[in-house]
């Protein structure tokens, strides 16, 4: 019997704190009514999109910035992102091209570690063209924090990769990296997005 009075109680307190303390998280950050009942197609995923990283994500305002290139001249057409990318190292000296002497890339952007995050855009190439898309700094050399190979090619496709970082960083730059040591090509991007997953 003691242990059934013992018990009976703690049961009854803890069907009551529940709801309660669920109810209390959901108003204290937001985060369950945003994530639980807010998604436009009323489906109820594991993730759920989290607030747009990227500054400028569609180019509809005609502009480029924030993103920039590194060796690369991007400018904005018909509400994409493009540029040319030449051949050949950044230096003009021969050898092999490593990737990530042609860039374009969004500076200014912060990961916390542990976090998943989304990144997707939509791009095609004048020709197919191995890249890597990436989270980095340049100061004077790359440092990849976070990597992954991607395959452009003549028809649009989206990409999406899912980027988890180790430790958590600021102030880094989320890119693609171009360069090549075959022939100059085009490429165009757009619709960029960069989220948190957060847990539905
Ligand atoms: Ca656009």
């Amino acid at each position: 019997m003691r242990v059934l009075r013992t018990l009976v109680p703690a049961l009854a307190a803890a069907a009551l704190a529940l709801p309660l303390a669920a109810s209390g998280a959901a108003h204290a950050d937001g985060s369950f009514v945003t994530s639980g009942t807010a998604r436009a197609d009323g489906s109820a995923g594991a993730g759920t999109a989290g607030t747009e990283m990227f500054g400028n994500t569609t180019f509809d305002n005609g502009r480029p910035d924030p993103w920039g290139g590194n060796d690369i001249d991007v400018r904005v057409e018909n509400g994409e992102l493009v540029a040319r990318v030449p051949t050949g190292r950044a230096d003009g000296e021969p050898g092999g091209v490593p990737s990530w002497d042609r860039s374009i890339r969004h500076d200014g952007l912060a990961f916390t570690a542990g976090q998943q995050y989304t990144l997707s855009f939509d791009a095609r190439t004048s020709r197919d063209v191995a890249a890597i898309a990436s989270v980095y700094t340049f100061q004077g050399q790359y440092i990849p924090e976070w990597d992954n190979a991607i395959v452009l090619t003549p028809e649009t496709r989206r990409v999406e990769l899912t980027i988890t970082l180790h430790r958590s960083v600021s102030d880094v730059s989320v890119g693609l990296q171009l360069g090549t040591s075959g022939p100059a090509y085009d490429i165009a991007l757009d619709n960029f997005s960069l989220t948190p997953v957060t847990e539905g």
